[in-house]
């Protein structure tokens, strides 16, 4: 069973849900795992005023029993507070004055958001949907979504954990300030970023990051940037060159994309290959002689046997993971929210109008990198449990020991 998830749920509406199937039994879940995570994805500097009166909790309403996970779908909710002040506006039934309109359901005139912001879903999905205020797109469009796919990815981290997994992330880029890469020290990186305001782990750095979206802020802008996720503890052999689905990059680059605001993916060198000839880019392989003393149950285990003298293909080759760490870094676009708002046009009686402002964030590329973390853990663990799947997980760790075994024996 392959490991899924589906998310429900509008910005300002009652609460986020997700339901996560595929999960084997026998995980210890407490709450305050996915707990940790969802406050982390609210932090930054940058991000609005939603995020005073939001302080997200998951409620795990199915799947576990006394803090393990059945094997049964996992039923998860994030209540919004917002709601209580958008009950009226965002009502999913029928109230007084929405009553009786012709076309799709809306509210009254008086409330509706008229002027489509450029980047934003705005436009494009009310012309596909047929709606004629724009806020039945963008409560939906809205990066609000991610806090269920957080939690979602939080359980993911939780199953890699239990099998010597690590996934982090820090910003390296926010507008025209850059920082380092990863170096090679996971926690050493995880530390120093979530010691600092805009999740970058270079101190320096940080104080020019604020520095650029106080700029972007001062001037009604936004301002975007580039942060890069980690995951170690990776064997070789997850996911697959025999099918253009099964590949591991292509599938963490989509998953990757498919979070709001994200316009490019690279792993390892990314586009700077390009650049280079073969010699410089491709890794030398070597190999490391196992110990006699070696066990799949010792903390080095993955130490040994095949290994590369770098690591520009970011551990990926050919759609699978090499044992090396995996390094992709995502650029986000800023958010399209401008309280100096671009020209638009009135969806309605198409004469010229500046784009609407909804309450939002300057910068919260700080927070993507929690929800990045969280969609690589999710397609992570899906890739896991395909290759050494099992309904529970002794039935797990037996099949992946088993492997690390066999990567011994070659
Ligand atoms: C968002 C706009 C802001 C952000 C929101 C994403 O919300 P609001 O319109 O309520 O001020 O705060 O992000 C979240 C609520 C969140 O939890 O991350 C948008 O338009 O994408």
């Amino acid at each position: 069973m392959s490991l899924r998830f589906l998310t429900a749920g509008e910005s300002h509406g009652q609460a986020l849900t997700a339901i996560l199937e595929g999960m084997p039994a026998g995980l210890p879940l407490p709450a305050d795992a996915i707990d940790a995570e969802l406050a982390r994805r609210q932090t930054g500097y940058g991000r609005g005023r939603r995020m005073k009166i939001e302080q997200d909790r998951v409620q795990i309403l199915s799947g576990c029993r006394f803090g393990y996970t059945l094997g049964s779908p996992i039923a998860l909710q994030i209540t919004n507070r917002d709601w209580k002040n958008w009950e009226e506006r965002m009502a999913p039934q029928a109230t007084a004055g929405t009553e009786g309109e012709e076309g799709p359901p809306g509210p009254p005139e008086w409330e509706r958001v008229r002027s489509p912001r450029p980047g934003h879903a705005d436009l494009a999905g009310a012309l596909k949907y047929g709606h004629r205020d724009l806020r039945n797109v963008l409560e939906r469009a809205s990066a609000r979504e991610t806090a269920a796919r957080g939690a979602v990815g939080a359980i993911a981290k939780v199953l890699l954990r239990r099998f010597g997994i690590d996934v982090g992330g820090h910003v390296v880029r926010i507008g025209d300030v850059e920082a380092p890469g990863f170096r090679g020290d996971l926690e050493a990186m995880r530390q120093a970023a979530e010691a600092s305001e805009v999740r970058c782990a270079d101190p320096e750095a940080s104080v020019r990051m604020i520095g650029e979206i106080e700029r972007a802020k001062a001037q009604g802008d936004t301002v975007g940037g580039v942060f890069e996720i980690i995951a170690v503890g990776v064997p070789p052999g997850l996911g697959s060159h025999v099918h253009y689905d099964r590949k591991l990059d292509g599938r963490i680059a989509g998953a990757l994309m498919s979070i709001q605001a994200m316009k490019g993916v690279e792993f390892g060198l990314g586009f700077e290959a390009a650049r280079r000839f073969g010699s410089e880019v491709h890794d030398p392989i070597g190999y490391i002689p196992y110990p006699d003393d070696w066990s799949p149950d010792s903390p080095d285990r993955l130490a040994y046997g095949f290994t590369h003298h770098r690591n520009n293909a970011g551990g990926i080759e050919g759609g699978m993971s090499n044992g090396e760490p995996i390094v992709v870094r995502v650029a986000m676009k800023p958010i399209s929210t401008l309280y100096t708002p671009l020209p638009s046009v009135s969806f309605e009686t198409k004469e010229e109008l500046p784009a609407s402002i909804e309450r939002s964030d300057y910068c919260a590329v700080p927070a993507a990198v929690v929800v990045g973390e969280a969609v690589v853990a999710f397609e992570l663990a899906r890739a896991f449990l395909e290759k050494f799947g099992g309904d529970s997980i002794a039935e797990i760790d037996r099949n992946y020991r088993g492997y690390l075994e066999q990567l011994r024996s070659v």
